[in-house]
């Protein structure tokens, strides 16, 4: 190998406080693992001497402990984007120590490139794979490799010995040229492949080569609990009801999937539901239920930018990759998430909400308004651009305390312009043509818990009366109550 190895500390050394950094990875998958640590200890080395030492950082979607976490906990990072689901970084970011911008994961790749957010100095991408001229083959996750590979003055790749050399040729990577060059994105099928199976970058640009052994540590999945079945079940009805009625076609469409334990139950259930057709997914994330699907000859195809499962079945997946080679693409987030694609392909979007409001309006990221969750992640580039989009959530959480249908939501991430559909475990509204108040009294009589339901009729009473009915005094007391009592039951309209 032409390239120097060196060790993740001498990797480090590379890094320069105020550098910007552009990591590989979607989730923990294909993010780098030892790098990210070498520089949270030089972090912690500089501020013990008296010298700062902050660096931007450019990731594909969330990352794993190793990276956010350790960054966070150093106090390593001046500026963030553009999603996160790490508890240390969460909480930086929610005291305000970590400013962090939160954007639609499509438009990460191409904004950078539009010079948006500064340069980038130095790239750290984890390969399974790299050729003397160049070549780069990634993880098992793309992000927003391929355009820092292309930003970043310098290039260091950690080569993971535990990817298997069958990784080779899963991807396809792509970037479509800038405006006013831009041409449409030639995809119009799932397995539809327009790149190359590695990232082509100046060999000189890449100035040391990090080796590890380490897996990406995705935990195991909750196993499914009763609330989540009945989502599923609710969605898959639903679905299987579309298809009866004509208003999905008969060749059924491909499905995005978000992440979480919920995302993963509606998945099961969507297989075991005997009238839904075998299906494709284009979507960002393959979790673990997907794996099993397609094992069952239920999922014949699915386009991704990581493949996020859990260690235990991972072992499985790369023993026998050649079962999944023309099952599986894994494609830069630009593309995964493309608005382009995700309109022509005709998706059906299935993602998870923190709350609705009795309108439609989704807040996927911020608790009682305030306390970032994770981020935005790819639910606005499918939602706004879909067939049709579809909202999950429990009706409750923590225990009830909390309504996920409440009047007014606290933060809005997806409007009710672009929310079809809202399913929780006791049903299914949905919202396509309806006026406001029937949206109302869909959301309250069929996704909303019981015990709050009286709560949410008797805000429509007291509300003033125009399109939309709205008590602007009360609009948030479901909340406010929360916050003071600790528990939304106690609220008084
Ligand atoms: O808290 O972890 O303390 O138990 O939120 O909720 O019900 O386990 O659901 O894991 O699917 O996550 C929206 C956060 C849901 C996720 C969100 C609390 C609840 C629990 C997690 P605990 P669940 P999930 C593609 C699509 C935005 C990005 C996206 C998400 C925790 O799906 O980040 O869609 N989505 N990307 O108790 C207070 C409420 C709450 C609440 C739930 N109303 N108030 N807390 N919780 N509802 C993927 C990517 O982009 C990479």
């Amino acid at each position: 190998m032409r390239y120097k190895i060196i060790t993740a500390e001498e990797a480090a050394s590379y890094i320069n406080h105020n550098d910007n950094v552009g990591f590989s990875g979607f989730t923990a998958s294909g993010s780098p693992k030892v790098i990210p640590m070498a520089i949270a200890q030089k972090a912690e080395d500089e501020h013990a001497a008296g010298r700062p030492f902050q660096i931007g950082m450019f990731t594909g979607a969330s990352t794993s402990d190793r990276l956010d976490g350790a960054l966070s906990r150093a106090n390593a990072i001046k500026f963030r984007t553009p999603y996160q689901s790490c508890a240390d970084m969460r909480s930086a970011i929610n005291k305000g120590s970590v400013p962090f911008f939160d954007l639609h994961l499509s438009e990460v790749a191409p904004k950078m490139r539009y010079k948006a957010f500064g340069d980038v100095d130095i790239a750290v991408i984890e390969a399974s794979h790299i050729t003397d001229d160049g070549k780069i083959y990634l993880g098992t996750g793309v992000g927003i490799a391929p355009t820092v590979c292309k930003m970043a003055k310098r290039i260091i790749i950690e080569l993971n010995h535990h990817l298997p050399e069958g990784l080779m040729g899963f991807h396809d990577i792509y970037e479509p040229l800038d405006p006013p060059y831009r041409r449409e994105v030639p995809i119009y099928k799932p397995s539809d492949r327009i790149g190359t199976p590695y990232v082509q970058v100046e060999p000189e640009k890449i100035i040391g080569v990090v080796e590890t052994d380490l897996s990406d540590g995705v935990k195991d999945f909750d196993t499914l609990n009763e609330v989540t079945m009945k989502i599923g079940k609710n969605v898959s009805d639903f679905l299987a009801e579309q298809l009866r009625t004509g208003r999905i076609p008969a060749e059924f469409l491909p499905l995005q999937s978000g992440v979480g334990n919920i995302a993963n139950a509606v998945l099961s259930c969507l297989g075991e539901n005997k009238e839904i057709p075998n299906f494709q997914m284009y979507t960002e994330v393959v979790q673990d239920s997907v794996i099993s699907l397609m094992k069952e000859g239920r999922c014949t195809f699915a386009s991704t930018c990581s493949l996020s499962i859990s260690d235990t079945l991972a072992g499985d997946v790369f023993k026998n990759l050649d079962f999944y080679r023309d099952k599986l693409v894994l494609r830069p987030s630009e593309i995964s998430n493309n608005p382009e694609m995700v309109h022509r392909l005709g998706l059906v979007t299935m993602n998870t909400a923190i709350e609705a409001d009795i309108y439609g309006n989704v807040n996927s990221t911020h608790v009682c308004g305030t306390k970032l969750m994770n981020g935005i992640g790819g639910s606005g580039d499918f939602t706004r651009n879909a067939y049709l989009s579809i909202f999950t959530c429990p009706s409750v959480a923590k225990d009830g305390m909390i309504s996920s249908i409440v009047p007014m939501v606290s933060h809005q991430d997806h409007s009710e312009h672009s929310v079809k559909v809202i399913i929780t475990e006791w049903g299914v509204a949905d919202l396509r043509g309806k006026d406001p108040l029937q949206r109302a009294e869909l959301i309250i009589e069929n996704c909303a818990h019981p015990v709050y339901r009286p709560m949410l009729r008797k805000y429509l009473e007291i509300s003033a009366k125009g399109h939309i009915h709205h008590n602007l005094n009360k609009a948030l007391s479901f909340h406010e109550e929360f916050l003071r009592s600790g528990d939304m039951r106690n609220v008084e309209i």
